[in-house]
């Protein structure tokens, strides 16, 4: 018999700020020392973004009413990316702000609230907002220059897992 329900493909998402073209050169000129003396994988310069909320695949359905979710307009506002840090289990060097402004918190927190209502559960991990620069890196110390990024949208990302990197395409743009 045939199957007239076949089952939905899923498709990997998340929302996140991605950075302009000049934030993104900034962001690069600012982390290359960095970068090079940790080794690794470094992240192509377009793969470059914050990660607000990682949804995880999800059906077609499912992606439509996401697709249709109304952001919290938080307002625009200013990160300031003046630090770096290393994740030791999976050996990944990011950049982050040392001063989370509350307008990100406040847009991650309200994502995960209109998430909750289409019966999509947040983990149990703290947001730790971050920008990965490599994996499979060493720990590197260097300090990097502040980069000052202004945010005024935020967007839903499909993710497509490679090798040798990830694919991400825009699918949505909200401006804040
Ligand atoms: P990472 O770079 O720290 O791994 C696309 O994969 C984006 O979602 C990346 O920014 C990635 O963060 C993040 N991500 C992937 N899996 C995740 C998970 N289980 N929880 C939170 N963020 C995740």
């Amino acid at each position: 018999m045939t199957d007239t329900s076949p089952r939905q493909p899923k498709r990997r998402i998340f929302f996140a700020i991605w950075p302009d073209d000049g934030t993104r050169a900034a962001l690069l000129e600012a982390t290359r020392s960095c970068v090079g003396a940790a080794g690794g994988r470094s992240t192509p310069a377009e793969n470059l973004h914050l990660t607000l909320a990682f949804v995880g695949e999800v059906a077609a359905d499912q992606l439509a009413a996401i697709r249709a979710i109304q952001p919290p307009l938080v307002g625009g506002f200013d990160l300031l990316i003046d630090t770096t840090g290393f994740r030791k289990r999976a050996r990944l060097l990011w950049a982050a702000p040392q001063r989370v402004p509350p307008a990100l918190l406040a847009l991650e927190s309200g994502l995960w609230e209109r998430l909750g209502e289409l019966g999509i559960e947040r983990d149990r991990r703290a947001y730790l907002p971050h920008v990965t620069l490599a994996r499979r890196a060493s720990r590197s110390d260097v300090d990097i220059g502040p980069v000052h990024w202004s945010v005024s949208e935020i967007v839903l990302v499909e993710s497509i897992l490679g090798p040798p990197h990830s694919t991400y395409t825009v699918l949505e743009t909200w401006s804040l």
